[in-house]
């Protein structure tokens, strides 16, 4: 289509004053750690549970995180994005309520 000589949007045109600026860098969403802390009470079988059901855990791998945390106190589940992660923490929390498991799970950012 022909512009008109009154319709000058190109950088000929009069200058309106209208300032486009660039669009913002797409970034990507901040990552949070969902941690599993140690106690003395919740049976071993239970933690390897939770792991392969909301982790989506593998046996052994579940074996492996529930070991490390066993033994060094605390361990990582998994790496989310924050309302994925607080989803998480809240499954985890409440099977252990349920089932009168003092496990306890938390949120660190990456
Ligand atoms: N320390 C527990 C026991 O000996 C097992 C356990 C592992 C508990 C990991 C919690 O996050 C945990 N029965």
């Amino acid at each position: 289509m022909t512009m008109s000589t009154n319709d000058r949007r190109g950088s000929d045109g009069p200058n309106t004053g209208v300032v486009v600026r660039p669009r913002p860098k797409t970034r990507k969403p901040a990552m949070y750690k969902v941690l599993m802390l140690n106690d003395d009470y919740t049976p071993m079988e239970f933690v390897v549970h939770v792991l392969e059901r909301f982790f989506q855990k593998t046996r052994e791998e579940a074996t492996r995180i529930m070991l490390h945390v066993h033994r060094r106190g605390v361990g990582v589940c998994g790496l989310y994005t924050y309302e994925v992660a607080e989803t998480k923490v809240t499954q985890v929390m409440d099977l252990a309520r349920q089932n009168q498991h003092p496990l306890q799970c938390t949120i660190e950012k990456e």
